[in-house]
């Protein structure tokens, strides 16, 4: 699929901007089918989850047992006291996860073909399993800032062998919220890890200086890019401050040789293991 080239400059840089990967019709049914999927919920639903006055409880539970469900996560401030929308669910939204691409047929055909896989085996990821979904919306003007952080914090392996495929569905530019990534930040180690405890989610820090956030450079990219993500790349993406949406689709992929934690917060139950291409 990519030359040895690109291999290695992957290995160098921590990512690879592979223009015009998928087909921008293509780019056009997934966002339709988000678009549907939002348009089917039914956000009364989800009041009991985000106005409880045990909101922080019951939003952990809804966010941790995503990892083998389609679940829609809303922006900061979307709610009223009351649970009911400040806005249309359609402008509140900020993102759907984390298995769509094992339980939707459109994000699970999208997720699974050649071309992709053949990607992930010239990455050297031996037995790949795909791991997690998202459909991230970038709302034009409320959009939230995504902080500097390596994905591996989040879904970390022993040893640690995570790719991160991050789809621009529609150009992302400065305006709209573009990604920044600090070339090479993939070889400085893991700064921190996110894992479940007793007491509930915490961070384990190994390194606590900042990030050389003057080192991020922006990847604008047109619709139809790839972006491939080392799991220790350090990157951010910006509010959108601009009226237009930045669509995007991800997708996570471990191998099945390596070791993944019980205290990451994703876990699969026996009845929905992971499953590759
Ligand atoms: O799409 C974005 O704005 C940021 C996504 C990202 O960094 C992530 O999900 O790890």
């Amino acid at each position: 699929m990519i030359p040895p080239e690109q291999v290695e400059q992957f290995n160098r840089d921590g990512f690879l901007v592979l223009k015009d990967f998928v087909d921008p019709n293509e780019c056009d049914r997934l966002r339709e089918r988000a678009e549907t999927l939002v348009r089917e919920l039914d956000p009364s639903g989800l009041i009991s989850i985000f106005s409880t006055h045990e909101q922080n409880r019951t939003t952990d539970e809804y966010f941790l047992n995503s990892g083998e469900q389609v679940r829609f996560f809303f922006e900061e401030h979307a709610f009223n006291r009351d649970g009911t929308l400040k806005q249309s669910k359609e402008q509140s939204i900020n993102k759907i996860g984390h298995a769509l691409h094992d339980l939707d047929p459109i994000f699970d055909r999208f997720s699974r073909t050649p071309k992709i896989r053949a990607l992930i085996e010239d990455l050297i990821i031996t037995e790949p399993l795909l791991l997690q979904s998202m459909y991230i919306f970038k709302q034009p003007n409320i959009g939230g800032e995504v902080t500097c952080h390596q994905d591996s914090t989040f879904l970390y392996t022993e040893p640690n062998n995570i790719v991160g495929l991050w789809f621009a569905l529609e150009d992302a530019t400065l305006d709209n919220g573009c990604l920044w990534a600090i070339p090479g930040g993939h070889s400085r180690g893991l700064k921190s890890r996110w894992v479940r405890t007793p007491d509930g989610m915490k961070f384990k820090i190994y390194d606590n200086t900042p990030w050389p956030e003057e080192q991020l450079v922006a990847l604008e990219v047109p619709k139809g890019t790839l972006i491939v993500l080392h799991g220790l790349l350090p990157h951010r993406s910006l509010e959108n401050r601009s009226n237009r949406s930045r669509h995007a689709y991800t997708l996570h992929v471990i191998s099945s040789r390596t070791h993944y934690p019980a205290n990451n917060w994703l876990q699969r139950s026996s009845e929905m293991p992971l499953r590759g291409f």
